[in-house]
């Protein structure tokens, strides 16, 4: 099983400016610990960045044939992206919509996310922790069955009666 990672605008200076907002991890240092638990799990991962909308929308056209989910942080693309709500619509597997900010607690902008509606769940305000939970959560989800198709609770329960 597969998961595609993806990261939006701006997301490639994370560790050099705004720690305070951001922390001071660089994006290579979440990919790493996202791939370890997705590693840990029996999943393997691919991540690809782009500061670009349409290559954005490319890579989630990729995902189709290859990821059974996608863990994406669109970054300032979550709020006014319609095309990538379109491209994350048309994929079969989990959705799992991750920022490292909590968005709702900041500015009005950040309230909405035009992705949210395609997505199966969200892990915001969790810092860089949120790119370990966000892994989990959707080997958890694709586990129960995929969109629709169960809770994160039936995908462990379903994984630990496999190990049985
Ligand atoms: O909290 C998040 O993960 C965000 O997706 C980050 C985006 C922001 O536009 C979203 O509202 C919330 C920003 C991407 C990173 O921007 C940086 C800008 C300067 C320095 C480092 C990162």
């Amino acid at each position: 099983m597969h998961v595609t990672l993806l990261s939006g605008p701006n997301l490639d200076l994370l560790g050099e400016r705004e720690p305070e907002v951001y922390g001071t991890d660089t994006l290579a240092d979440h990919v790493r610990r996202a791939a370890a638990v997705a590693e840990s799990l029996g999943w393997t991962l691919d991540h690809f960045q782009s500061n670009h909308e349409g290559a954005l929308v490319d890579a989630v056209h990729g995902a189709r044939s290859r990821a059974d989910a996608i863990v994406v942080n669109a970054g300032a693309l979550t709020h006014t992206s319609w095309s990538l709500h379109d491209a994350l619509g048309a994929f079969d597997g989990v959705v799992i919509e991750l920022h490292l900010s909590n968005p709702a607690a900041r500015e009005p902008f950040r309230h909405t996310s035009v992705l949210a509606a395609v997505a199966d769940g969200l892990v915001a305000g969790m810092g860089g922790l949120g790119y370990e939970l966000a892994i989990e959560a959707a080997v958890r989800l694709a586990g129960a069955g995929g969109r629709g198709g169960g809770t994160p609770d039936d995908g462990l329960r379903r994984a630990d009666e496999e190990k049985r």
